[in-house]
């Protein structure tokens, strides 16, 4: 009786592989132990809506396990989320991913932006720390080799695949006109929509570029109108797509606008204002309505934190395909529990999680969307479809 508290701090320091030791550190018998899962996203910034929008999407995650209550190797666990704030800028993303690393979390969530999910991998992976990114959708991210590199949506070979397609064969666009943000993920997409617009027919009449940091965009936009392009594609983030669009009502740019995930958000037509009506979006994923989980999701999400921007669910379910990893393997080790979150295999709020051999989603729909009434309205999804194996 007196010795079994003992024995399960000791598993308590296993379990908990940064615990120094059995004496004073360990916790008190009975006790749950924390186990830290890091979290990164923009939290400052013109990005800080969607980083919050990750950041709450995990935390809900980690409150309802530790309301239910979680035991793993016969020891009673509580899970620690520690945000940390990227400012979607690659070099502070490595920063906060050496912190991460240092303070040995079990996992990672994240990172929001592909510019700065990919160079923070390459720490993760030296550390030997799983993570799954939520939102960042460029394919160089699963294409390192790294064993521990996860995604929970489709990526931007697919997406940009089926916008071009659809920029031409739905939308009628024979001369398209492309701006992007000069970010891996904006860029990245660009380059693939180009490619698939071309390979449907389409003449690209024009390329610009921005930043991720700008907010005035009428020079670009003007060398963009003397072209004359039937659609416009952005390449970039809503905090950008939401002004550009604006403005382009503005100097009469009589195109369509259609852009990518990062603009697919309500902040979007905040920021768009009347010029939102009729842009359309592409989202990997299902809609919202038509996840498994979406509803009880959306409830418990408005709930607690407000409105959806984009992420959230993908966030939620990232946590929860960790902690299932770990549930499997009995273990909150990474080289423990690696192996069961590769080939886990489980229905998610979004949809069912099963990786590649890369770290991809087998199953990675893409869903199109345009603002009609101020809204997001659903078009029409493609792909995807896979269901789980078990
Ligand atoms: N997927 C768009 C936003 C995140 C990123 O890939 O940069």
């Amino acid at each position: 009786m007196v010795r079994k508290p003992v024995v399960l701090s000791c598993l308590s320091f296993v379990l908990a592989f940064f615990l120094a030791g059995c004496g004073k550190d360990a916790p008190p018998p009975g006790s749950a132990v924390a186990i830290k899962i890091g979290q990164v996203s923009p939290l400052t910034g013109p990005q800080a809506h969607l980083g919050k929008d990750n950041d709450n999407g995990a935390r809900l995650a980690i409150e309802e396990l530790n309301a239910k209550g979680v035991t793993i190797g016969g020891v009673k666990v509580k899970f620690e989320l520690v945000s940390e704030d990227d400012q979607a800028d690659p070099k502070t993303g490595t920063i906060v991913a050496q912190k991460l690393a240092d303070a040995r979390v079990a996992g990672v969530i994240g990172h929001l932006n592909s510019g700065t999910t990919i160079p923070a991998s390459k720490i993760y992976n030296d550390a030997g720390i799983p993570q799954i990114s939520p939102s960042a959708t460029n394919p160089k991210y699963t294409l390192q080799g790294y064993k521990g590199a996860f995604r929970v949506m489709a990526n931007d070979v697919q997406q940009g695949k089926v916008l071009g397609e659809y920029a031409v064969g739905k939308l009628g666009a024979k001369k398209i006109a492309i701006i992007d943000d000069r970010t891996a993920y904006g860029q990245g997409l660009a380059d693939e929509f180009e490619k698939a617009a071309k390979a449907a027919g389409a003449a690209i009449v024009g390329r610009e570029y921005t930043t991720d940091r700008a907010t005035d965009f009428r020079s670009i936009l003007t060398n963009v109108k003397a072209r004359q392009p039937e659609l416009l594609f952005y390449g970039g983030m809503d905090a950008q797509a939401g002004p550009m669009a604006a403005q382009m009502k503005t100097l009469a740019v009589k195109a369509k606008f259609l852009a990518g995930d990062g603009a697919q958000s309500p902040e979007f037509i905040k920021l768009a204002g009347a010029a939102a009506e009729g842009v359309v979006a592409s989202s990997p994923g299902v809609p919202l309505d038509k996840m498994p989980g979406g509803k009880g999701f959306t409830e418990r999400f408005n709930a607690r934190y407000g409105q959806i921007q984009i992420y959230a669910p993908y966030a939620y379910d990232a946590v929860m395909t960790l902690v299932e990893a770990m549930q499997k393997a009995d273990s909150t080790q990474p080289a423990k529990y690696l192996p069961e979150l590769a080939r886990i295999n489980r229905q998610g709020v979004t949809g069912p999680i099963v990786f590649d051999e890369k770290g991809d989603l087998q199953s990675g729909p893409i869903t199109l969307y345009v603002v009609k009434g101020g809204k997001w309205d659903t078009l029409e999804t493609v792909g995807g479809g896979a269901a789980p194996q078990k």
